[in-house]
């Protein structure tokens, strides 16, 4: 089995409900297990500005599923709640984000993990750092550490899962 950490993220369609339709799905999923689910967050967007804000969380489990395996799951799940692929970085009903697959090191075409821009991201390490907050990241800092280097002036709280 080994230890996943995945983002969620939507701006369309009430983002919470969508939020929510999503963590039902992986709580349900035969083989996701022991399903944790962070805070829920309201932040600005990154990327564009002329798109709505933000409800994010961060979610972990651990699984047998290969890393593609995985990626076709959480497309699926996206795919289920209409999500419009259309600009990058652009608005979303749903968006699933593989950030950390183990200890692993993933680059091929269809993959890079750890997920590119977590680190830099307060709306990724805030959701992380309620699941995991002493968990070492590659740049051998801790989820928490990491977090307090980040400007995360615009994240709001929401609710707990
Ligand atoms: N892909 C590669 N690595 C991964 C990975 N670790 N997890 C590939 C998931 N997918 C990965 O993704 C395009 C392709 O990336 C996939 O087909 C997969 O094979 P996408 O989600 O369709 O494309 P995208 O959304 O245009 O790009 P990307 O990189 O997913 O965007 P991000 O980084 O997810 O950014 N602001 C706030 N406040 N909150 C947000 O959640 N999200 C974005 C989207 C922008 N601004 C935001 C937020
Ligand atoms: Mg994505």
């Amino acid at each position: 089995m080994i230890q996943v950490y995945i983002g969620l993220g939507s701006n369309l369609e009430n983002p919470i409900a969508q939020l929510d339709r999503a963590i039902e799905s992986l709580k349900a999923h035969k083989d996701l297990h022991q399903v944790r689910i962070s805070s829920i967050y309201g932040s600005k967007p990154v990327g564009p500005q002329d798109q709505p804000d933000y409800i994010n969380a961060a979610a972990t489990f651990m699984t047998e599923l290969s890393p593609l395996t995985l990626l076709d799951l959480l497309q699926n799940i996206e795919q289920a709640q209409r999500r419009v692929r259309e600009r990058h970085w652009g608005p979303r009903t749903l968006d699933l984000d593989l950030l950390l697959y183990g200890q692993e090191t993933i680059q091929n075409s269809r993959l890079t993990v750890p997920h590119a821009f977590m680190l830099e991201r307060g709306f990724v390490m805030q959701p992380l750092s309620d699941l995991a907050p002493d968990m070492l990241l590659a740049n051998g800092k801790t989820v928490t550490e990491q977090l307090h280097q980040l400007d995360t002036s615009d994240l709001v709280f929401i609710k707990e899962e």
